[in-house]
């Protein structure tokens, strides 16, 4: 089977520090959580921007910091920002950061309640937007889908030529307003998408390893993180990032699946472009 590409999404934007000390918000708490995660096995880093006081941001400045402290303790580490950002930010505030070219970016595949009044909003105008500048500046994305009908639009706007191969998949499962990680999900999604297509897995909550394991047992790729998940295990917080990523590492020795470092990642996801 092929290695396994673990990333690890270190801070997300809706997660605090009130909810686990261990969410990193400052420069310095990032690129450690970031260095942390890469010790574990992360090839890939899932980065949203926030200030010091935890706010999140979309600012490119910001993350051009981010992204430099990050690469300065691991300069091989293939850093993913997020086009999603925060709740209720616009299209163009979610843009931003493509304007620094990261080698790799977030695009979300449709729209999804997100709990309470909440709502995470991606027209099927808003996708080709991003996918747009993504194509033009060579961008790599990874198309995160909450349930089955963003995959659907997913592929529709690859047939239309709008989303261009190779296609890498995150299935996102578990949200409150999205669908759920059971196993089942899992399967109905991953053989809806075709066999040319690599995909990794985010369980939220409760599902980060049931569906690891699942992912990494059927040859997809994992993506854990305290943006997905604040636990260990029930009932006991996870000290840091990098103990998420040694989880799963552990998850993937159990059954004999090597860990692609992040050259072995840029081979896999046949990426061409090694940073800005
Ligand atoms: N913060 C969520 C509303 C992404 O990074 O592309 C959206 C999100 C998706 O985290
Ligand atoms: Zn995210």
């Amino acid at each position: 089977m092929n290695k396994l590409i673990i990333t690890c999404a270190i801070t997300g934007a809706e997660v605090t520090k009130a909810m686990n000390p261990a969410v990193p918000y400052t420069v310095s708490e990032i690129q450690e959580a970031a260095y942390g995660a890469y010790l574990a096995g992360a090839s890939i880093i899932h980065l949203h921007a926030r200030f010091d006081d935890g706010t999140p941001t979309q600012d490119a400045n910001r993350y051009q910091e981010l992204i430099a402290a990050i690469l300065e303790k691991a300069p091989d580490l293939i850093v993913q920002v997020s086009t999603g950002g925060a709740l209720g930010m616009s299209q163009e505030e979610r843009a931003a950061p493509l304007s620094l070219n990261p080698e790799m970016a977030t695009l979300d595949c449709g729209t999804l309640n997100f709990g309470g009044d909440d709502i995470f909003v991606n027209t099927e105008n808003d996708i080709i937007h991003f996918a747009k500048i993504m194509n033009e500046k060579g961008i790599r994305y990874e198309l995160e889908c909450f349930e089955k009908g963003h995959v659907d639009m997913a592929l529709r706007l690859w047939r239309k030529g709008y989303l261009k191969d190779p296609l890498h998949f995150s299935f996102v499962l578990g949200v409150n307003g999205g669908m759920t990680g059971e196993e089942r999900d899992f399967i109905f999604l991953r053989e809806s998408i075709p066999n040319t297509a690599t995909f990794s897995v985010a369980g939220i909550g409760k599902y980060e390893f049931s569906l690891a394991k699942l992912a990494i047992q059927h040859g997809g790729h994992v993506r854990v993180g305290l943006e997905d998940n604040l636990f260990l295990e029930k009932h006991l917080l996870a000290k840091s990032n990098r103990e998420l990523v040694e989880k799963v590492a552990l998850i993937a020795k159990e059954h004999n699946r090597m860990i692609a470092t992040p050259e072995e990642a840029r081979a896999i996801l046949k990426m061409e472009r090694y940073h800005g």
